[in-house]
C-alpha cells in the first residue's frame, strides 16, 4: 500500500536523572558523595531512502521513542545512556512539527540529526566542594525533544508524466527505463505514481488527471503534490484524440487549480500512439503547439526506433535544466 503522509509521535529519550548516593569504604563510616550523573537521553536521526514505499512500513506505528537515559549510581557511576533511534524515510519527505510548523526536508540519504536527547541530571557527586562536602542535592535529567509531526512525501523527480487516464504514461515510463508499471487499456490503471530511471534522470509517472480532478473526480488530485518538486513536466497527450490542444487545456486548468506555480515549470509535449494515425495527421497535430513550444515530441512504444529517438531526445533535453 503506498503512502505519501503520515502523523507519527517521535520523541528523543529523557536524561536520567542524577542520584544522592554516599562512598562506601571499607573501615570508613563516612567516605563522601558518591551520587553518579544520569546517563543522556537517545537521540532521533532521520535517514533519507530510495524508496518511494518507506513511510507504507511505518503506518502501523505511531509512536517512535529513542531510549531514556538511565539514572546515575552509587560509587560515583553515570547511567548508561540512552541508544539513538534512526527513521527512514523516502527521500524528498518533508516533516513538520505540527504545534509550532518548523519543518525539515530529507532531501539526500545523509543522516539528519533530528532531535536531541535530554541531558543527564547530576549526582551530589557533582555538587562536592570545598565549601559543601556533604551535598544533599541532585537534579533530574532533562526531557528530550519531540512531538508530533506530519511527515509528507513530494517526490524528487527530474521529468513528471502528466495527461489523462489510458494516454500511455506507465507504456512510456516501462519503454524508457527498467520500471514495471501497470499497463492497461481502461482508465485509472496506474493508481500511485510509478518511478523510473533514465540513465541517472529520475522519472516519474503519475496516475491520470481528468476535468474536474480539483473537485475531486477521478483519483482527484491526490498526486499532484508529486509533480510540485519535479523539474520537468511531459504532457503525455495521445493521437487518439481528435482536439489535442484541447486535452492539454483541460491538464492544465487541473494544474492550475492545484497550484498555479505548476504552470511555470518547463514543458515537453509528447504527442502518444503515433501508430495510431498517418503521417500527416501528426505533422499536423504537432503544429498545433510548435507555436508555443520548443519540445513538441513524439512516440509510439510499438516502434523501437521512436522509442530509442526519445530517449536520447529526454537525455538532451534534462541535461540543460
Ligand atoms: N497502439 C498503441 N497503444 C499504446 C501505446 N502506448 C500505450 N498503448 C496502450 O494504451 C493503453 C493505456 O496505456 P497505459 O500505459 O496503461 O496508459 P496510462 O496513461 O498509464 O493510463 P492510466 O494509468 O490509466 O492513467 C494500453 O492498452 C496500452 O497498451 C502506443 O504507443 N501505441
Ligand atoms: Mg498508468
Amino acid at each position: 500500500m503506498f503512502i505519501d503522509e503520515l502523523t507519527l509521535n517521535i520523541w528523543a529519550g529523557k536524561g536520567g536523572d542524577g542520584i544522592v548516593s554516599w562512598m562506601h569504604v571499607k573501615g570508613l563510616s563516612h567516605a563522601g558523595p558518591g551520587g553518579g550523573d544520569g546517563g543522556k537521553g537517545g537521540s532521533v536521526y532521520l535517514q533519507g531512502v530510495h524508496d518511494i514505499g518507506a513511510l507504507s512500513r511505518h503506518r502501523f506505528i505511531k509512536d517512535f521513542n529513542a531510549d531514556n537515559g538511565d539514572n546515575g549510581h552509587g560509587d560515583c557511576m553515570h547511567g548508561k545512556s540512552g541508544s539513538d533511534i534512526t527513521i527512514e524515510l523516502p527521500i524528498g519527505s518533508v516533516v513538520t512539527n505540527t504545534a509550532t510548523l518548523e519543518f525539515i526536508e530529507v532531501l539526500s540519504a545523509e543522516p539528519i540529526f533530528f532531535l536531541k536527547g535530554g541531558w543527564g541530571g547530576r549526582g551530589n557527586n557533582y555538587f562536592k566542594g570545598s565549601k559543601n562536602v556533604n551535598p544533599q542535592e541532585s537534579t533530574v535529567g532533562k526531557p528530550g525533544e519531540g512531538g508530533e509531526f506530519f511527515i509528507e512525501l513530494k517526490l524528487m523527480v527530474d521529468l513528471g508524466l502528466i495527461g489523462l487516464p489510458n494516454a500511455g504514461k506507465s507504456s512510456i515510463l516501462n519503454a524508457l527505463t527498467k520500471a514495471k508499471a501497470k499497463i492497461g487499456s481502461y482508465q485509472f490503471t496506474t493508481l500511485t505514481p510509478n518511478l523510473g530511471d533514465l540513465y541517472g534522470f529520475i522519472i516519474a509517472d503519475i496516475p491520470g488527471l481528468i476535468h474536474g480532478a480539483s473537485e475531486g473526480k477521478g483519483l482527484g488530485h491526490k498526486f499532484l503534490r508529486h509533480i510540485s518538486r519535479t523539474k520537468m513536466l511531459m504532457h503525455c497527450i495521445s493521437c487518439e484524440n481528435d482536439k489535442p490542444l484541447e486535452v492539454y487545456k483541460t491538464i492544465r486548468e487541473e494544474l492550475k487549480k492545484y497550484d498555479p506555480s505548476l504552470l511555470e515549470k518547463p514543458e515537453i509535449i509528447l504527442l502518444t500512439k503515433t501508430d495510431l494515425i498517418d503521417g500527416d495527421k501528426l505533422e499536423s497535430y504537432k503544429k498545433l503547439f510548435k507555436k508555443s513550444h520548443k519540445n513538441v515530441l513524439g512516440v509510439s512504444i510499438i516502434d523501437d526506433q521512436s522509442v530509442k529517438s526519445l530517449s536520447d531526445e529526454l537525455v538532451k533535453i534534462l541535461g540543460k535544466i
